[in-house]
């Protein structure tokens, strides 16, 4: 396949961005080699500055639900697009997208629009300690919940790709307000506040974790973290940046039945735009500002190209509920038949094929896989028009834009690679 276009403009990003890259998981650092410039998407499919076309399963980290470019967003956008591009006032689209993220996920009685993820999980954080009056943090391992500071401990997506364990720049003060455990212990968590729960604020965790790649919740984990927070006067935060309207309409929180007091949403509720939000319990939610003390703000929050597209995301979703069959059907094909050797978590429409023959269920064993195999594996499959995220440490996604022959491609490809077991070596 020839990248002669993306070697060259990947030469010349290095020289003015740092890593020749806007966010450290799109280097290639963990596979190596070039990473394909995008010029375009279209559906389910990716096209590079040399022409090439991939099967896309990154779907920008998540946002893209309905593959790239559906209609009813682009013509929102179309639509809002020449009435002004920014206020920094309010208007009447933020209280529509308002309201149909409460329909959608009904224990957010309220809900404050930011711009990215970090912003959401920092804002959760920042409200659980200021309506508690605690300084401790409880976060899983390999869990990742944006660049926030006092988040960055034990951290999975690309800090678990390019190995580093504790960010430089983050004062050792800050990371103390952290405490850690293994996802999916129960008991460690126990552990924790038996120790040390009554500083702490909340717990927060990806449901599913996507960050160290897919893996799913021990049953009784949400369950028992629920009850650990009741039992000690703290907050449970879900972070649904990934899962949220992806597993269900109302995110994990639906799907496993779990009524967190705070929700982080980002990515498909943005619908492609820079969009998140933090929202959750009506009593807690009035302590921001101005209503409360606990101050938080945006020049850009409510955006009024990124609410309509938002919109325009969701009331498809609402409208067609039907699509959350489609992508378990698609996603449960293309995971149907794992071959030996290799483990195969999916939840709805995440997946991670990791590169080991034991379970994995948290950060350890996501850790103990043979990541020279998936690297092989990882560039088998570009080469052959198959882009999947350029790490071990990350969950796939199916989109409904992928179609039967989509699936059936990767499904080839894939055992291909591993029919020559030497490939494997
Ligand atoms: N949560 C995403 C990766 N796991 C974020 C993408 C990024 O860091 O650029």
């Amino acid at each position: 396949m020839n990248r002669a276009r993306s070697e060259a403009l990947f030469r010349q990003a290095q020289e003015i961005i740092p890593g020749g890259v806007n966010s450290p998981v799109r280097a290639f650092r963990g596979v190596g080699g070039t990473p394909p410039f995008i010029e375009r998407g279209a559906g389910s499919h990716l096209f590079d500055a040399d022409g090439n076309e991939y099967i896309d399963y990154v779907g920008s980290w998540g946002p893209l639900i309905l593959g790239h470019c559906p209609a009813p967003v682009i013509d929102a956008l179309r639509q809002v697009l020449e009435r002004g591009t920014s206020f920094g006032a309010p208007t009447a689209r933020e209280v529509e997208l308002a309201s149909l993220i409460r329909e959608c996920v009904p224990s957010v009685e309220m809900v404050r629009l930011v711009n990215s993820g970090t912003e959401a999980t920092m804002s959760a954080i920042r409200l659980a300690r200021g309506f508690t009056g605690r300084d401790l943090v409880l976060k899983f391992e390999g869990c990742y919940h944006g660049h926030v500071d006092s988040l960055l401990v034990k951290a999975g997506s690309g800090m678990a790709t390019l190995g580093i364990a504790d960010t430089a720049g983050v004062p050792p003060s800050f990371a103390a307000t952290t405490v850690t455990a293994p996802f999916n212990s129960l008991a460690s968590a126990q552990a924790a506040f038996a120790e040390r729960g009554a500083h702490i604020a909340c717990v927060i965790v990806e449901p599913v974790a996507g960050n160290m790649g897919c893996i799913p919740p021990a049953p009784g984990f949400l369950e028992g973290l629920r009850d650990l927070c009741d039992a000690h006067g703290a907050l449970l935060v879900l972070d649904e940046v990934m899962t949220g309207f992806r597993l269900a309409l109302g995110g994990a929180q639906q799907l496993y039945n779990i009524r967190p007091d705070l929700t982080t949403m980002g990515k498909i509720i943005g619908g492609g735009l820079p969009l998140a939000a933090y929202g959750g319990r009506a009593d807690i939610m009035r302590r921001v500002a101005p209503t409360g003390p606990v101050y938080q703000a945006g020049t850009l929050s409510g955006n009024p190209l990124a609410v309509s597209a938002g919109i325009a995301m969701l009331r498809y979703l609402q409208a067609h509920p039907e699509i959350y069959a489609l992508l378990e059907s698609r996603a449960a094909a293309l995971c149907a038949h794992p071959p030996a050797g290799l483990t195969v978590n999916r939840v709805g429409s995440m997946f991670t094929f990791f590169f080991t023959p034991h379970p994995v269920t948290d950060y350890e064993s996501a850790k103990a896989c043979d990541l020279d195999a998936f690297r092989r594996f990882f560039h088998w499959m570009l080469d052959h028009g198959i882009y999947l995220a350029p790490s071990q440490f990350e969950a796939g996604f199916v989109s409904a834009a992928h179609t039967e022959e989509d699936i059936r491609r990767t499904v080839e490809t894939a055992q291909a690679f591993f029919d020559d077991r030497n490939r494997l070596k």
